[in-house]
């Protein structure tokens, strides 16, 4: 499907440097030098709600990966999914007596326009999970014949034991996998499965739910890890260089997937560094669609927040870090973005040079962005404390703003 019009980003002088990132299935930390093509799988929303300040986050996260990459002057492929068919989305148009394709189709029109708002570039294949189908069914096909996938009346369970490295992406013990499975949509209490962990690949046909033809496997829809697998290997192939998601889709998500991937070709890894951004709570829990504690994009910007205000509020945190939304956040960036607009509209100021280099070497640690806010920060104070006669300064650091931080000044 489309995804969104790319904003643009400006190019700068000299060149980025290479990202060294936090992996969470080494627990340290790697530098990554792709090729001239950097090759990233980010997961995308499951479209039963509007675009909220934890999504954000997110996706800003992978956003200053991409810019990273571009600045380097590598060409960056980025696939991103809609879980536009699954349990919670169907569970959310029953309730409101909704029609769940129309439901899918609008939340993710919305998150669209929220992710053009807030300048994160655009995936260059944007696949849903019913589109993907026909690729997913072959699959699932391959895994039953290599005895890495069984039947449950009717339904098709990956099993977990087929892959030697199952746990080697989250690193977490078995009973921590199982309460996270029950949490975050397994089903480790179904009696008959091989493994308590064993997550569904094909669900069999339901009454009043959508199905599709699975071949051998008969009517059913798809489950979710194969989901991200099939469009995975289609468009990016074994040993892309990044899979990306909040902290919440490390397990069963992630893992899940890597096993599927390498059980399926026989090679590793799936992906070369799985890089997971914290969560962003509210009122002390975290934000999520299911406890309805939610600040939304969209609803910001129906009330004038100014969309580079909401991007810098995300900057003020690390990725990695979990933090809580409020409204004094918002208030803090509106007044920074209304000082860096102040500091870069004049003629002329102090050298931003160097500025440049520590916004790269703050982004390149880590995807470090609140140094790289300081730095602005620091760049801005000096501007208004003393000025400078470098009349070249303020359109830099504008165009470094916007292309490192995706901020628009
Ligand atoms: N469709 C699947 C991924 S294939 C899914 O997890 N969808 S989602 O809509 O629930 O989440 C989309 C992305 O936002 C995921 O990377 C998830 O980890 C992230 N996310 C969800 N809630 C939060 C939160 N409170 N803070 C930070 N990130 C979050
Ligand atoms: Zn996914």
């Amino acid at each position: 499907m489309y995804a969104w019009p790319a904003s643009e980003v400006p190019a700068l002088p000299g060149s980025g440097r290479d990202l060294s990132i936090h992996d969470t299935a080494t627990g340290g930390r790697i530098t990554l030098t792709p090729g001239p093509v950097a090759r990233i799988y980010v997961c995308g929303i499951t479209p039963y709600d509007a675009t909220h300040m934890g999504h954000a986050a997110t996706y800003n996260a992978f956003d200053l990966v991409q810019r990273v990459w571009l600045d380097t002057k590598r060409q960056v492929h980025y696939v991103q999914n809609v879980t536009d068919v699954d349990d919670p989305l169907l569970e959310r148009a029953r309730e409101n007596g909704d029609d769940w394709t129309a439901l899918a189709e609008r939340e993710t029109a919305l998150f669209r326009e929220d992710m053009t708002a807030l300048r994160m570039l655009p995936p260059r294949h944007y696949i849903g999970a019913v589109e993907a189908i026909p690729g997913i069914v072959p699959l699932v096909e391959r895994l039953r014949d290599l005895g890495a996938a069984y039947e449950l009346d009717g339904d098709t369970y990956f099993s977990v034991e087929s892959d030697p490295s199952f746990g080697s992406v989250s690193r977490l013990d078995a009973e921590a996998m199982r309460l996270l499975s029950a949490e975050r949509g397994g089903d480790p209490e179904r009696p008959g499965k091989k493994n308590a962990l064993d997550p569904m690949l094909w669900t069999a046909a339901r009454d009043g739910e959508p199905s599709w033809d699975g071949g051998s496997l008969g009517r059913g829809r798809p489950g979710w890890h194969i989901e991200c697998v099939a469009i995975a290997l289609d468009h990016l192939g074994m040993g892309f260089d990044v899979q990306g998601g909040g902290s919440d889709l490390a397990f069963p998500h992630h893992e899940m997937g890597a096993s599927h991937a390498q059980v399926l070709t026989g090679e590793r890894p799936f992906a070369k560094t799985y890089v997971h951004a914290g969560m962003v709570a509210l009122d002390g829990e975290k934000m999520s669609k299911s406890k309805g504690n939610l600040v939304f994009v969209s609803a910001l910007r129906r009330d004038g927040v100014d969309p580079a205000a909401i991007r810098l509020a995300l900057l003020a945190h690390h990725y990695r870090s979990d933090w809580e939304w409020t409204d004094a956040l918002l208030r803090e960036a509106e007044q920074r973005l209304d000082r860096w607009r102040a500091a870069v509209s004049r003629p002329d100021g102090p050298s931003a040079d160097a500025l440049v280099d520590e916004i790269r070497k703050a982004l390149a640690d880590d995807l470090d962005s609140p140094a790289a806010v300081a730095a602005v920060d620091r760049w801005a104070a000096a501007q208004s404390a003393t000025g400078g006669t470098d009349e070249g300064a303020p359109g830099l650091v504008s165009r470094a703003v916007d292309a490192l931080l995706g901020v628009a000044l």
